[in-house]
């Protein structure tokens, strides 16, 4: 065969297997095999020397346009080898851009805790710093110093868990009220004297309205002029703020063993208006919390001169006050943790 006819059966075999090539990575292995510095171009040219130099120059010409198709056919592959690429992923991997977007799943604050928070701010804005003590405590912290003896009946309506004893040898309890800080902050604070206690306190006690550890709130003021007059208008302003109503609020007399008089705290039912309903057992009043005047044994038995100084003290139970103010029927759901009964009660509540 002549050099003429080897060029133009290469620049045909070429330019097919150019237009066969799957991939760029294929393209370029042809790219070497024909134009490459030992590729089979280079290898039919060396055989130039041989030709009568007549004919050189015209196969040289050849030689050059054969590179020049291989390359314009080469560039055009690329580019028909991107844009199937381009047109297989555009198939594969669409989005539906009107989709709603997947919101991520947002926490929020429990009931209860959004209710303490609510009530230690109410409290703040009233001159009520807050203060926390054990949950494990003395007898004494519990129960003596409170006017509430060994043998007293009282200790039987607390349902106490009683502990192992210290190693002072004296009986530990877990607290069953938060009434020890306070008695805790008289020992260490001189009076005038106002604080809340919130926190944890443990009863042994499990029904559909009772659990064994439940929340409470309690406060106190001492001053050398406290008097009822002052107690009452501060749970009446407390329970407003806290139910964002104008509630009516009443008093009964009561007893408890750290004050005297003492008080029972009634507002008008959130879900009748007072027409009576089963909330509020049709009598239009539901109980919220307790109060009194400290006793003046306790404030005794803290160091404190009950000829110079009074002091009122209230209690109030958190679980009730959040199953009111949210709507909450069953106080165990509360503590069961379930996520629908949560995220029904934290959606757009700020953590
Ligand atoms: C000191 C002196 C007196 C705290 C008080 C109550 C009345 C009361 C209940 C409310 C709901 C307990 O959780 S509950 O069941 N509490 O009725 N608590 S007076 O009196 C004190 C506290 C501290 C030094």
């Amino acid at each position: 065969m002549t050099m003429r006819n080897q060029l133009e059966d290469l620049k045909a075999r070429a330019l097919e297997e150019v237009q066969k090539a799957p991939s760029a990575a294929n393209l370029e292995e042809i790219r070497v095999q024909f134009l490459g510095k030992k590729g089979l171009l280079t290898q039919l040219l060396r055989g130039l020397k041989d030709v009568p130099e007549a004919q050189r120059p015209e196969l040289g010409n050849m030689a050059n346009a054969l590179k020049e198709a291989f390359n314009a056919a080469w560039v055009e592959r690329v580019h028909d080898l991107e844009h199937q690429e381009l047109q297989q992923r555009l198939a594969l991997e669409w989005i539906d851009v009107t989709l709603p977007g997947r919101r991520p799943h947002e926490g929020g604050l429990h009931p209860l805790s959004r209710a303490l928070a609510e009530i230690i701010e109410i409290f703040l804005q009233m001159g009520f710093p807050s203060m926390s003590g054990p949950e494990v405590e003395t007898d004494w912290h519990n129960f003596g110093a409170l006017n509430i003896p060994a043998d007293h009946p009282a200790r039987e309506m607390h349902d106490t868990f009683y502990l192992s004893p210290g190693s002072d040898g004296g009986q530990r309890v877990l607290r069953t009220h938060t009434s020890p800080v306070q008695i805790r902050a008289m020992e260490s604070h001189k009076p005038p004297l106002r604080i809340i206690a919130p926190g944890k306190v443990y009863r042994c006690d499990s029904d559909l309205t009772h659990t064994p550890m439940f929340h409470q709130v309690e406060g106190f003021m001492v001053d050398r002029d406290c008097h009822f007059g002052q107690l009452l208008g501060l749970l009446e302003t407390f329970l407003r703020r806290f139910f964002e109503r104008r509630l009516p609020v009443r008093f009964r007399p009561s007893f408890f063993p750290f004050t005297e008089p003492s008080t029972e705290v009634d507002m008008g039912c959130l879900f009748c208006e007072g027409s009576g309903c089963r909330v509020c057992k049709g009598t239009g009043w539901i109980e919220v919390l307790g109060a009194g005047l400290i006793h003046p044994n306790v404030l005794g038995n803290v160091g404190i001169d009950k000829e110079i100084f009074s002091g009122f003290a209230f209690g109030i139970g958190v679980e009730r006050l959040a199953m009111l103010k949210y709507g909450i029927g069953d106080l165990r759901t509360l503590y069961e943790n379930d996520v629908r009964f949560l995220s029904q009660h934290t959606k757009g509540k700020e953590v």
